[in-house]
C-alpha cells in the first residue's frame, strides 16, 4: 500500500474530526520520520511536544519491552511494584509532595479542576456547587466537555452544549481583569504558562508571577497546565520556572509518556492532594506498570541528556537564524526554548508553506491559518537544527 491508500482508508472509515497534512508516517527515529515511499522528513511537531525525548529513544523502548515482559496492567484495585517508584521520581523531578497518575492531558486537567473544586469546599469553605474557576481567552486545555467549556474557540465549542457551569473567562495577560473576576467563591485560576494552540503566545515578563501573587493574596489555587510546555520543552523543566511562579497544581501529560504511550498526572503538595479520598477519583489505566516504567525512563532521559539546557541553547539558535530569513510575509518568530512559532501576515495561508516544507523534507503544522509552530524533538543536534533551518529558509524564500 502507498501513502494515498492509507489516507483513503482514514477518509473512508474515520470520523472527519481532523484535517491532517497529507503525509503518512510509517517509521520514526530520533528527529526523523519516513513515509511508506521511503522519503525522510524532519519532525518539527513532535506530536505536539509528546516526543520531546525523540522518537523511539532506546532507553524508553527498552523500559517498554522489559516491562511488557513482566506485567502491564493491574488496575488500582491492587498495588503494583512500579507505580510508587514512578510517583517518587515524578515528585522529585517536579518538586512536589504528591502525584496522581492519569492517562491523557485532558484527564490531568479534569483532575486538577476536580482537586481545586473540592479544596474550595473542604479547605477554603466555599459552598459545594458555588465554586468558580477563572480561565483565560484563547486557552487550550483538551477536548472533554469541561475543557471545551473553558475554551472560546468556536470550532471546539460547536453545538456541544450544555456546557459545564462554574467557569469565568478573562482576557489573556490582563491581571486587572483577573482580579476583578475574583469573588468569595473563586477557588482557582487555570492557565497555560505559554499558550500553545493560541500560536505559542509567550506572556509579558512578570505575568505569571503576578497571577501567582494574586492567587496567594486571595487564597486561590494557581493551576498551571504544563501538558504542552512541561518537561524541558521551553528550556526549563517547567515553563513557570522562567518566572519562579510555582503553581499549587501542575497538570502534566504528553512527554511524560516519552512518545510511547499516554501518561499524565497532576502534582501538588499535601494541602491540596489530601482532598482525594478512596473512591472519589480514579482511572483503570492510571499508574499502570507499563506506563510507570515508560514514564520513569522518559524522566531519566530528560535529566541524563540535560534536555532543558539543550532546548534553551537550540531555541536561541533557531530564533536568531529564522529572524534573518528574508520573507516578505513573515511578521516575526517567537517562543521559548524549542517551542517556537513563525507568525505571518493576516490572511496569509500558512498551510501552503507547510505543504512546501513537507516537499522539502520537514513536517510542521499551522495554527490559526497564519502561524506555524516549530517544535522538534529536544534531542535535535546543532547540526541537524542548522540543516532544518536551511530547509525552512529555502522554502520561506519562495513566499
Ligand atoms: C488534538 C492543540 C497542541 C494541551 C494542553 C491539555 C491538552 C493539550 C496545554 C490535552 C493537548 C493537543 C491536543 C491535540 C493537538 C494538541 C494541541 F493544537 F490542539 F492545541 F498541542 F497545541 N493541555 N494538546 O496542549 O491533552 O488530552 O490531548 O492528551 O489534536 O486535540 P490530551
Amino acid at each position: 500500500m502507498q501513502s494515498k491508500d492509507y489516507i483513503e482508508l482514514d477518509e473512508k472509515y474515520g470520523a472527519h474530526n481532523y484535517h491532517p497534512l497529507p503525509v503518512v508516517i510509517s517509521w520514526a527515529e530520533g528527529v526523523k520520520v519516513k513515509d511508506p515511499e521511503g522519503k525522510t522528513y524532519f519532525d518539527f511537531l513532535s506530536a505536539y511536544s509528546a516526543v520531546n525525548q525523540g522518537h523511539r529513544h532506546p532507553k524508553i523502548i527498552k523500559a517498554l519491552i522489559d516491562q511488557a515482559n513482566s506485567c502491564t496492567l493491574t488496575s488500582r484495585a491492587f498495588h503494583n511494584d512500579r507505580m510508587g517508584l514512578f510517583l517518587k521520581k515524578l515528585c522529585e523531578y517536579t518538586g512536589y509532595e504528591h502525584a496522581l497518575p492519569m492517562n491523557t492531558g485532558a484527564e490531568a486537567v479534569e483532575t486538577g479542576i476536580k482537586a481545586a473544586r473540592r479544596w474550595g469546599v473542604e479547605v477554603k469553605g466555599v459552598q459545594n456547587g458555588k465554586q468558580e474557576i477563572i480561565c483565560v481567552n484563547e486557552n487550550f486545555h483538551g477536548r472533554t466537555l469541561m475543557a471545551i467549556t473553558m475554551s472560546n474557540d468556536p470550532d471546539s465549542l460547536i453545538n456541544y452544549g450544555p456546557y459545564v457551569p462554574g467557569f469565568i473567562r478573562v482576557p489573556y495577560e490582563d491581571v486587572a481583569a483577573m482580579e476583578k473576576a475574583i469573588t468569595a467563591n473563586t477557588v482557582a485560576i487555570i492557565l497555560e504558562p505559554i499558550q500553545g494552540e493560541a500560536g505559542v503566545c509567550v506572556p509579558y515578563e512578570g505575568y505569571l508571577k503576578a497571577v501567582r501573587d494574586l492567587c496567594t493574596k486571595n487564597n486561590i489555587l494557581f493551576i498551571a497546565d504544563e501538558v504542552q510546555t512541561g518537561f524541558c520543552r521551553t528550556g526549563k523543566r517547567f515553563a513557570w520556572q522562567h518566572e519562579n511562579a510555582r503553581p499549587d497544581i501542575m497538570c502534566l501529560g504528553k512527554a511524560l509518556g516519552g512518545g510511547v504511550m499516554p501518561v499524565s498526572a497532576i502534582v501538588a503538595d499535601h494541602g491540596v492532594m489530601k482532598v482525594f479520598t478512596p473512591g472519589t477519583h480514579g482511572s483503570t489505566f492510571g499508574g499502570n506498570p507499563l506506563a510507570s516504567s515508560v514514564a520513569m525512563a522518559a524522566l531519566d532521559v530528560l535529566v541524563d541528556e540535560k534536555l532543558d539546557e539543550h532546548a534553551e541553547a537550540m531555541g536561541k539558535i533557531f530564533r536568531e537564524e529564522i529572524a534573518k530569513i528574508k520573507c516578505s510575509n513573515m511578521v516575526k518568530v517567537r517562543g521559548k526554548g524549542l517551542l517556537n512559532a513563525i507568525l505571518f501576515k493576516d490572511g496569509f495561508q500558512a498551510w501552503d508553506v507547510c505543504l512546501a516544507l513537507r516537499d522539502a523534507g520537514l513536517l510542521a503544522k499551522q495554527t490559526h491559518g497564519n502561524i506555524i509552530r516549530f517544535a522538534p524533538p529536544l534531542v535535535i543536534t546543532e547540526t541537524e537544527l542548522r540543516e532544518a533551518i536551511a530547509i525552512i529558509a529555502r522554502v520561506l524564500g519562495k513566499f
